[in-house]
Parts: structure tokens; C-alpha cells; sequence
């Protein structure tokens, strides 16, 4: 591993010791990172960190992904899986029996059971509350990470309910945690070019808020790559931090590289490898206080993701079975894996897989 003299030549040993003594790091200590000329040696500072925290172990858990329409009213111009109404071509809208069908055919019991999907203009927050009950019926012990921040709005906004009161009535029938998704890039600005119609950054956090207060804890992400600056991915990091220091209620930090096909969002610059191995370093050094950071592999290809075990992550998500939303956005990745094939993909690049339940408890085999 490079050494204090190393990061001197570089220009980091302030970074570096404030990284050895477990110090927070200040944004204009982000922009170094990221334009610091040696990718090598901020991938070398993220693993330190992502080490001490968790040794050689790799999470991966026993989940499924069921999206239960694409039919949505928001447009964002980045989606390539959005469809205008039902009768598009391609729509589809699932109903509770059709969502436990899908359930049924799993290759295993899932642990963990997450559910989104677009925000549907007729969806009444009643189907919502008949489908998580029908899953708690049948899978009492499963984790249902279900409904994103901008779904819970949309719902609330439905009924004409706060958002509140709808994540206690979806708590109520057994919501246990809400994935991380729909928080894109906070900036407004890149928010009006990207995401204009669905919910702003101090809607997506204060619903995330709103959860942790009642117990819910939730996953937090970011989507990069696409027109937002350095500095603005780093004040997205910024405002995830500030929260987590309120609340602790993040467990797991999901940096999502965007995936260009099928998209009407023209980028000046596709990410490169590096850019995106970097991001994730960056994340893991800037979120001191997040636990847990996510290769996803399903957007990142399993190599990438494998690789990207030593810049930060610690987690390599899960079987996923069936995953559409970076699939209709050109995702090469498989639509599953299994249990004995994350064990080996794991193994293979030196690291301990340890499955676990959605909070990070190790499963005992
Ligand atoms: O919110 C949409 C992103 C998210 C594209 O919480 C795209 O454990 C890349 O949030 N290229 C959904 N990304 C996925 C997500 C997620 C995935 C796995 C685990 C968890 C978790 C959360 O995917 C969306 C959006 O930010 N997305 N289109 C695209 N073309
Ligand atoms: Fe709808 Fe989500 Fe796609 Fe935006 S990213 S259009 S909210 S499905």
C-alpha cells in the first residue's frame, strides 16, 4: 500500500492523515480527489477506509426485484424504462397476484424483497397496502425494501395524504425499509434538465427523514456520469452526509453510473472505467459516516463491480433475479445471479462473501 511519502508527492497528505485519523473530509478535500492525477491512489485511500471498516468481508444478499409497472408521470429525459400511459407499447402494470407469482417462481426464498416502479397516475395507495400485506402473509420473515422517496410522494399526493401518513399506513401492512432510488443528482439545476416533474432534493430528504424517524431505515443514491460537475455530485455526497449525521437511519450508499441507451439525454462525456472505480473511491471517503458502500453489478458489469471492491465497496447487492430498469438502459450485466455464483465471484477476487439480511447481519449458514 502507498505510504504517508506517496500521498506527500501528490499533494494529499493533509487527506491522507485526516483519512488515517478518521477525520471529516471538507468538499474542497473531494475536488482533490477528484482530479488528482493518480486514480491508483485514491482507490488505495478508499480501500484503507473500506478495510478498517469491514476487513476482507464482501456482502451480498438473497433478494429479488419486481417492478410492478413502467408507466409513469415524470419523464425523467435520463429513463430509458419510463412508458407515458398503458397504452404505449412495452407498458406493463403488474397486480398483487401477478407480483406474487413472480415471488413464487424465485429460484429461492428471497430474504429481501424490493419493489419499485413508476409513479402510475391511477395507483390508488390501497393497491399498495393490499400488496405488502399479501406479502407479509406469505413471506412473514422477509425484509420489504419497497417504494422510493419520489414513489412515497406520489403516492401521498394521490390520496391527498402527507407523505408521512402514507409511509406509516405502508409501515402499518409491513414496509420494512425504502431503497435508495430518485435521488439522481440534488443540484436544481441539473434536476430541471434531468428529473424536472418528479420530486426536489429537499423532498427526497425529508422523506427519508420522515422514515428514519419511524423506524424505516433506507439506502441513499447517486446517479453520475451524465451533465452534473464534480462539484455537484459532491454536494449531493454533502447533503446525504448532513442528513446521515441527523438521523443514522442510511445503511448502504448505491452509486448508480448512467447507462446511455435508450435514454433522450445527450451527455458531453461517457464515463470512463476509471471515472467510475474513482466515484466510488470518492464516496466511500467523503460519506464517513455511512457504513456501507454498493457495487452494484447489475450497472456496473460483475468485473467492474469485482474491481470496485478494492476502491471503496463492500457490497456486491444481490441475486436480483429479474432487474429491468438498466436493462432497457443497455445493462450487458445478466438478469440474476445465484447464491454459489456471488460466493465464486467473490472468492475469486480475494475477498470473504458473507451473505446478509438488508441491514448488514451476517446470515449464519
Ligand atoms: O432511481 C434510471 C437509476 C435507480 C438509469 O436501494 C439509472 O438497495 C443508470 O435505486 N442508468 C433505480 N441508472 C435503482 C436503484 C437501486 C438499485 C439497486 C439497489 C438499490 C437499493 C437501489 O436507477 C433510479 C435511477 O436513479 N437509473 N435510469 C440509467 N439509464
Ligand atoms: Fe419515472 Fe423513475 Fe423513470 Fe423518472 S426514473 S421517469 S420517476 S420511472
Amino acid at each position: 500500500m502507498p505510504d504517508r511519502q506517496y500521498y506527500t508527492r501528490l499533494g494529499l497528505e493533509t487527506i491522507f492523515d485526516k483519512v488515517e485519523a478518521g477525520e471529516r473530509l471538507s468538499l474542497e478535500d473531494g475536488e482533490t480527489l477528484f482530479t488528482c492525477p493518480d486514480p491508483l491512489a485514491i482507490g488505495e485511500l478508499a480501500h484503507r477506509v473500506r478495510t478498517r471498516l469491514h476487513d476482507d468481508a464482501a456482502f451480498y444478499v438473497a433478494n429479488q426485484h419486481v417492478n410492478y409497472t413502467n408507466v409513469c408521470v415524470n419523464a425523467c429525459t435520463f429513463c430509458a424504462y419510463q412508458r407515458e400511459d398503458d397504452t404505449q407499447p412495452g407498458a406493463f402494470r403488474l397486480d398483487t397476484q401477478e407480483i406474487l407469482a413472480k415471488l413464487e417462481s424465485s429460484p429461492s426464498a428471497p430474504r429481501e424483497i424490493h419493489i419499485v416502479g413508476g409513479c402510475h397516475p391511477r395507483l390508488p395507495l390501497s393497491y399498495f397496502e393490499a400488496t405488502l400485506a399479501a406479502l407479509r402473509a406469505r413471506w412473514p420473515n422477509a425484509v420489504l425494501k419497497c417504494f422510493t422517496a419520489v414513489e412515497i410522494a406520489h403516492f401521498a399526493r394521490l390520496e391527498n395524504i402527507s407523505t408521512r401518513q402514507t409511509l406509516e399506513r405502508l409501515k402499518a401492512v409491513g414496509l420494512n425499509m425504502l431503497p435508495g432510488g430518485g435521488a439522481e443528482i440534488f443540484d436544481p439545476q441539473i434536476r430541471q434538465q434531468v428529473c424536472p416533474r418528479k420530486s426536489n432534493a429537499e423532498e427526497w430528504l425529508r422523506i427519508h427523514r420522515e422514515a428514519h424517524e419511524l423506524g424505516i431505515k433506507t439506502n441513499c443514491t447517486m446517479l453520475f456520469g451524465h451533465i452534473e460537475t464534480l462539484a455537484q455530485r459532491l454536494d449531493h455526497l454533502d447533503r446525504l452526509r448532513r442528513l446521515q449525521d441527523e438521523t443514522g437511519g442510511f445503511v448502504c450508499f448505491i452509486p448508480l453510473p448512467f447507462l446511455t441507451e435508450n435514454s433522450k439525454l445527450e451527455i458531453p462525456n461517457p464515463l470512463t472505467g476509471l471515472d467510475e472505480l474513482r466515484t466510488i473511491a470518492v464516496s466511500r471517503l467523503m460519506l464517513d459516516n455511512v457504513p456501507h458502500i454498493k457495487a452494484y453489478w447489475v450497472m456496473l458489469t460483475v468485473k467492474q463491480a469485482q474491481a470496485a471492491l478494492f476502491w471503496g465497496a463492500d457490497d456486491f447487492d444481490g441475486t436480483v433475479v429479474e432487474e429491468k430498469i438498466g436493462h432497457e438502459a443497455g445493462a450487458t450485466s445478466r438478469q440474476g445471479l445465484t447464491r454459489q455464483e456471488l460466493n465464486a465471484m467473490i472468492t475469486g477476487c480475494g475477498l470473504r462473501p458473507v451473505e446478509r439480511d438488508s441491514y448488514f447481519n451476517p446470515i449464519q449458514p
